[in-house]
């Protein structure tokens, strides 16, 4: 068996380091630790389903013939690993940007750029691997986290060819300024400070929102991380920021919503930008602030058709297993459907419990194929009413780490929303 694995504490850079490992090794099994960072936890709480991840604990460690690790080459930095140390003949590759490790490796990919995932970004480039946008996107959160969207001092020109390179494979730079906490200065502070003094705040349609007006100097960074925290800080449903680059005689236009009902990709894409309905952007030649202010008020008014509810994203009817089918029928059950969880109901149709592809990791002898499914299903079952919004399932998705949440009326389930429903509505693949 051929696994892949990473350090603890896991970053950007190691999770995407480890699924750039599965790309450039196929078939290779990637575990990842169990302790994570919380932008990680977040970020995979809605991603999850598009890595097929192991827990340290699923693996048999005495048939583990070759080890990947990335972004560490260390021992006590690996998780619930130290028994295979042991194996014979054991394989062991690196791909690491820390120049410092005690493993006996086999092969050593290590230099010093300023992530691990620029040199695996590099393998899949020489071998002219397909690559998702989605795996793009990660790959360049793991590059920008570790590089400080490449201004840190140890940031290499590797680094910068392998984002190009991932931003023409179709990286996504609003998800990702959505995942990462970026770095805040003396810069930022100064211009949130400002914005706070100046905060205007107006009603339209309902909405609280605020329109702000800026002259900046030269390239600021993270200007909308400052604008979110703005928004969250005034409490506004929306906020936008019009920052005039007077040098350039250009305007860049960033705006971050809280509300489904206040698409802001949408109305970014009026103005030529791009994003989603949380937050989006435009850069806009040689225009007068107050105009487009005008713009942005005019659009919010006409963005009356945007709420997205869980009956448009949801995903019905939905197969529901009874708690007694032996686990066998149910594996076969999902194979069919093509997915990787179904609710669990009792004779009356009650909700009872779910089983996801996690719970069948728990199955280790043949014999407990046999067992009812209830003996395996997770009992906790966090629903959803028909009534909520889209971003109140996500929420719920962040806040649980779950998948798949059923959505429940008068009792019974009416649909079941996923993590690939709620990724159609964050990237904005919905049909108009
Ligand atoms: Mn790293």
């Amino acid at each position: 068996m051929k696994i892949a694995t990473t350090h603890r504490g896991s970053d950007f850079d190691a999770l995407a380091s480890l699924v750039a490992a599965t790309v450039v090794y196929p078939g290779v099994r990637p575990v990842l630790p169990n302790s994570i960072n919380a932008n990680l936890k977040a970020f995979l709480s809605i991603h999850k389903d598009l890595f097929d991840f192991y827990s340290p604990k699923d693996i048999h460690f005495d048939q583990v013939r070759s080890l990947v690790v990335v972004d560490t080459h260390s021992w006590n930095r690996l998780e619930g690993l130290e028994s295979i140390k042991e194996n014979p003949d054991l394989e062991i590759i690196a791909w690491d940007h820390h120049l410092e490790g005690d493993m006996d490796l086999t092969e050593a990919h290590i230099k010093d750029t300023g992530s691990a995932t620029t040199l695996l970004v590099q393998e899949i480039k020489r071998q002219d691997k397909l690559i998702t946008p989605i795996q793009a996107t990660l790959f360049l959160m793991g590059i920008y986290e570790d590089t400080g969207n490449l201004s840190f001092p140890s940031t290499t020109s590797d680094d910068a060819y392998a984002a190009g390179y991932l931003l023409e494979k179709k990286a996504d730079l609003n998800i990702l300024t959505t995942f990462l906490r970026q770095a805040y200065g003396k810069k930022q502070k100064d211009i949130l400070f400002d914005m706070i003094q100046n905060a205007n705040r107006m009603e339209i349609d309902g909405f609280s929102v605020s329109v702000l007006k800026m002259d900046v100097e030269g390239r600021v960074q993270n200007l909308a991380m400052v604008l979110q925290m703005y928004r969250e800080i005034v409490n506004l449903d929306a906020a936008f920021g019009i920052f005039k680059d007077v040098e350039r005689d250009k305007c860049m236009v960033i705006g971050r919503s809280d509300v489904d009902e206040l698409n802001v990709g949408l109305i970014m894409r009026s103005m030529g930008g791009g994003g989603h309905p949380g937050a989006g952007s435009a850069l806009l030649k040689a225009t007068n602030p107050d105009v487009i202010e005008e713009m942005i008020i005019e659009l919010i008014k006409g963005n009356q058709h945007s709420s997205v509810m869980l009956r448009d994203i949801m995903s019905y009817p939905v197969v529901t297993v009874d708690e007694d089918t032996p686990v066998e029928e149910v594996t076969m059950i999902l194979r069919e459907m093509g997915c990787t969880g179904v609710p669990v109901v009792d004779k009356d149709d009650n909700l009872v419990g779910v089983i996801s592809r996690r719970d069948f990791k728990k199955i280790r002898k043949s014999r407990q194929m046999e067992a009812p499914i209830k003996a395996f299903m997770s009992r906790d079952v966090v629903t959803i009413s028909h009534t909520k919004s889209a971003i109140e399932a996500a929420k719920l998705m962040i806040k649980y780490d779950i998948g798949r949440l059923p959505v429940m009326e008068d009792n019974k389930i009416v649909g079941i929303i996923t993590r690939s429903d709620a990724m159609m509505y964050f990237y904005d693949l919905l049909p108009e």
